[in-house]
């Protein structure tokens, strides 16, 4: 007994010893904040789980402010009693063993889980300390941990009429660099999509790192319906109610377990959201493409069979324009096709959602024929606008050949034919595009100058011919030799193995001026061509705001607190030396030298990669940003004024 407890002690600190030593491979990058927030949710989870189990209806979690997290809930409390195998209580066993979760309780399986579902134990080993406070049986237990060892037994601390279970811990930041506090805004993001994802739990985040603490509540009792809701917020809905559809299957292993809400409105994008198991899958999977499916089918069927569509059958793409859909799948023991679940994989689950979709989806459509026959409209637009984009895209083409060789005569071209040295400069006007040329290393630099404010596309949605009818936009499309539009499987779409510049860089002036034109180019690019950005082709350019010179020396400076610091600098011990201080206003105001010097060169220049965290948020920050709401733009830029001046979509 003595042997196998003391052999079992070691086991569990090599398990933990593991998690401190490698904890990128149990938690995610322990520098840019993944792995940090990974905990959160490790813990969390179990809560959650707690839930699904039917013993808690809320959750709360404190920020607190020495930068530790608390997770409550009212649940059974976790076991306490001796663990027959490891002569510890099981509570213990839960906290310091790997993988030791859900082992105790056979009569649910666990439904939520955490990322790697490495569990609680994983969070312990990489914490400073962590404290487990159990109300059960009427007793308060409670026990310490440091560095995810235990600093005595647990114990009874006093008594009480409630039950649940309380973790608090700290991270250890030997452990975690760079990104070391919890950042509310992703706490409370992903805190609310759990809320949604389970209808009827409350979860309380309050942060009191800041001396005004900060409480927010989230509880949804319309569940999916009210996060399709909160996706469509800011959108014109075709329909009012939230289509809500439910089912489930047995399979050898239990029950699959399918809810899904959907909603059209006249946005131009899809956003499609798939959970297994309340955790996101990114990618989709097995889900996704059974829903696609079952809609593509259904709405064919019924358009059909109501004598609504008078061409062709409609696309997948026509009838999810404009469609938000969440779907959450629950299963017994689903697999992933990676570690971090980004897709679902489990093959019966394909055929499980894509009956169940097209049964309710069509009863629903018999019961809601108005509804049902919006939708259906709405996709036929989908599919006219579709095929008008298509010519007008093939008759740029041909111009673009009937023209000679195509390219563009405003495009000062560069002399070298390998693409993956060259780049272009998308310039705005005539004079900038005119010192570009002159300072250029003209070997691998193109220019193409671009005159104005090109045509706001996200204004033009239902009207792709004018895009393609655009001379700026026709310009662009020449130069670049990749073709245009989204839809990559068409023939004549953007496709990046045709660029002719591996960088495309975007230069425009430091002003609110230039920062619109940029973010006009950035949608055209987005709508029309967005493999360029997602393949990490698309730069932003950086030129400086100032000039600032004592005698010979010149030095620029990009923002106001690098002007203070190179002013300071130049000055020296003489505070009274009176240094000349150049503000640009446009590129246009530098001479072709400085120009190069400043922003061209590519050994001492910065520019800005354009970046996609997510698809579906830059969807929206179009729709939003360059729509025609106007109200519900300015709220936007106040609210993300931060982002939208660095452009990072
Ligand atoms: C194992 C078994 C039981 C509950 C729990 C774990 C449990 C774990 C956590 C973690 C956070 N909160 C929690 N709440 C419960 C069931 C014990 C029983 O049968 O009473």
């Amino acid at each position: 007994m003595e042997d196998s407890y003391s052999a079992d002690s070691i086991q569990v600190l090599e398990g933990l010893e593991a998690v401190r030593k490698r904890p990128g491979m149990y938690l995610g990058d322990p520098h840019d904040g993944s792995a940090l927030h990974h905990c959160i949710w490790e813990v969390v989870d179990n809560s959650v789980d707690e839930h699904l189990a039917g013993h808690t209806d809320s959750i709360d979690i404190t920020l607190h402010s020495d930068n530790s997290l608390s997770v409550r809930d009212y649940g059974r409390g976790i076991p306490v009693g001796i663990h027959e195998d490891y002569g510890i209580s099981a509570a213990e066993v839960i906290m310091t063993k790997l993988h030791a979760g859900g082992k105790f309780d056979n009569s649910s399986y666990k439904v939520s889980g955490g990322l790697h579902g490495v569990g609680v134990s994983a969070v312990n080993a990489v914490s400073e300390w962590m404290e487990m406070t159990i109300h059960r049986d009427g007793t308060i237990y409670f026990q310490r941990y440091e560095a995810g060892i235990p600093v005595e037994p647990l114990k009874e601390i006093g008594t009480c009429d409630d039950t649940g279970t309380m973790i608090s811990f700290k991270p250890d930041l030997g452990i975690f660099t760079e990104v070391v506090e919890f950042d509310l805004e992703e706490v409370n993001t992903r805190v609310s999509e759990t809320a949604f994802l389970n209808a009827g739990l409350k979860i309380k985040i309050s942060d009191e790192r800041s001396s005004e603490p900060h409480v927010v509540e989230h509880l949804y009792e319309g569940g999916l319906a009210e996060y399709v809701g909160q996706l469509n917020e800011r959108r014109e809905v075709l329909h009012a109610e939230v289509i809500k559809i439910r089912g489930e299957k047995e399979i050898e292993k239990g029950t699959v377990e399918v809810e899904l809400a959907l909603q059209w409105s006249d946005a131009f994008s899809e956003s499609i959201r798939c959970y297994t198991n309340i955790i996101r899958n990114k990618d989709g999977g097995t889900h996704m493409s059974g829903l696609r499916t079952a809609l593509t089918s259904s709405v064919n069927s019924y358009a059909k069979k109501k004598n609504l569509l008078k061409g062709d059958s409609l696309s997948g793409d026509d009838v999810r324009e404009g469609l938000a859909a969440v779907v959450s799948v629950k299963h017994p023991d689903p697999s992933f096709s990676s570690q971090t679940k980004d897709k679902l994989v489990s093959s019966e689950v394909t055929g499980i959602v894509q009956t169940i979709v097209y049964d309710k989806l069509g009863e629903f459509f018999e019961e809601n024929p108005s509804v049902a026959k919006q939708i259906v409209e709405k996709a036929v637009l989908a599919s006219k606008a579709r095929e008008a984009a298509r010519k007008a895209r093939d008759l740029t083409r041909r111009k673009g050949v009937l023209e000679g060789g195509g390219l563009p005569g405003k495009l000062a071209d560069c002399q070298s034919r390998d693409p993956s040295e060259c780049e272009v400069y998308l310039v705005e006007g005539d004079s900038a595009g005119g010192s570009a040329k002159t300072g250029r290393d003209r070997r691998i630099q193109a220019i193409l100058p671009l005159r104005g404010k090109i045509l706001n596309v996200e204004r033009q949605k239902h009207n792709a011919a004018k895009v393609f009818q655009n001379q700026e936009i026709q310009t662009m499309i020449r130069a670049l030799g990749a073709g245009v539009g989204n839809n990559t499987e068409e023939e004549g779409s953007f496709d990046t193995e045709k660029l002719r510049y591996n960088k495309i860089i975007i230069m425009t002036d430091a002003d609110v001026d230039g920062a619109h034109i940029r973010t006009l180019m950035l949608t055209f690019i987005w709508r029309f061509m967005r493999p360029a950005i997602e393949k990490g082709h698309v730069y932003i350019a950086q030129p400086p705001l100032f000039q600032l010179s004592k005698g010979r020396v010149s030095k620029y400076a990009f923002t106001d607190e690098e002007r203070d610091t190179i002013l300071e600098e130049l000055r020296g011990d003489n505070p009274n030396t009176k240094i000349g201080v150049q503000r640009y206003k446009g590129l246009g105001e530098m001479n072709p030298e400085q120009l190069w010097e400043t922003t061209m060169n590519p050994e001492t220049r910065t520019m800005l990669k354009v970046t996609v965290k997510d698809a579906e948020d830059s969807d929206r920050m179009f729709e939003i940003l360059m729509g025609d709401d106007v109200p519900d733009r300015r709220a936007f830029i106040e609210k993300h004024a931060k982002e939208v001046t660095n452009l990072d979509i």
